[in-house]
This record gives C-alpha cells, sequence and structure tokens, in this order.
C-alpha cells in the first residue's frame, strides 16, 4: 500500500493571508493564531508571508483571485468574521464568501483556507477567535501547511 500524507514543516512555502476589516477586533486575533502557527510550525520566516486586508467576508473572494493570479504564493489563508443579524443578509454573506474562495481554490490549484467564522453572536467568535473553542486562524493555518506538503508530494 502506498500512502501519501502531509506534514506541517514547509518552510520554502510562500503565504498569503487576507483577512477583513469588519468585527476587526476578532480577526486580529485569528490573524495572530494563523501567523503564529504559520512560523512555529511551518517554520515559516516572515519574508514568507504577506497579509492583505479588504473590507468585509464578502471581498475576500476577489483578493483572493487576484493573489492567486499571481502565481507568488504556495496557499492562502482568508480570515473573516460574520454574525448573524435579523435579516438573510448573513446566509448571502457566508454562501457567497465560501462559494468564492472554493472557485479560487480549484482554479488555481491552491489551498486556500476558510478561517472565517460563521456565528450566531460575536461571544460565540470570541471563543473561536483564542478562547475556549480553539482559534479558527491556527485552524486555517494548519490546514493550509498540511495541505501544501500534501500536494507537492502528490506532483512528486
Ligand atoms: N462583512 C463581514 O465580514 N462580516 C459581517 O458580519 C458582515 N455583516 O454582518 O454585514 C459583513 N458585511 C460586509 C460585507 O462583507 C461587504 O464588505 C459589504 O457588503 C460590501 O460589499
Amino acid at each position: 500500500m502506498k500512502m501519501i500524507e502531509g506534514v506541517f514543516s514547509v518552510s520554502d512555502a510562500k503565504i498569503a493571508v487576507i483577512i477583513s476589516r469588519f468585527n476587526s477586533f476578532i480577526n486580529e486575533s485569528l490573524l495572530s493564531g494563523a501567523v503564529d502557527t504559520l512560523k512555529r510550525h511551518g517554520e515559516i520566516g516572515e519574508n514568507n508571508i504577506t497579509v492583505v486586508r479588504c473590507p468585509g467576508a464578502v471581498e475576500l473572494p476577489l483578493v483572493a483571485q487576484k493573489v492567486a493570479e499571481t502565481g507568488k504564493y504556495d496557499a492562502i489563508i482568508s480570515l473573516g468574521t460574520v454574525v448573524r443579524g435579523g435579516t438573510p443578509h448573513f446566509d448571502y454573506v457566508c454562501s457567497e464568501c465560501n462559494k468564492g474562495l472554493m472557485q479560487v481554490s480549484l482554479k488555481y490549484s491552491i489551498p486556500v483556507a476558510f478561517g472565517v467564522l460563521t456565528v450566531d453572536s460575536i461571544e460565540q467568535a470570541i471563543e473561536r477567535a483564542g478562547a475556549k473553542a480553539g482559534n479558527k486562524g491556527v485552524e486555517a493555518a494548519l490546514s493550509v501547511l498540511e495541505m501544501i506538503d500534501v500536494l507537492s508530494k502528490i506532483d512528486s
């Protein structure tokens, strides 16, 4: 049996982290978690990490597409927070953001992690941004590290 699986240390990889400004106080914690994970688990140097900011979760797919088009990055981590309100707006924002990011990943064959919190309340967001329910930015970073390695092993 042949098994292909990824490890987390991909020190030569170039990563773009795209982060939305909406609910920025939560997103900054996701960013800290993601960058810390890229450095300590991925052994990636600061020079190989680029952070790009955009207004909201709706804009993440277009930014991801522009970043992917450059061909300069091995993976993209998208970070944001969408909090449910009293209207269907939440559903549109989440679904368009998620679909758009997935399209970029498949079109350019690079990992695009969905580090976007989709929650019912700010409390739930805080819990998932470094408190009792972990940190979605860490999870997103670990996923791209593993994916970069497994995709390169499939190629070789
Ligand atoms: N953007 C978010 O990232 N999170 C939200 O919770 C949110 N809400 O609730 O409206 C949100 N809206 C802005 C949206 O992402 C776009 O920036 C805006 O619609 C302009 O295109």
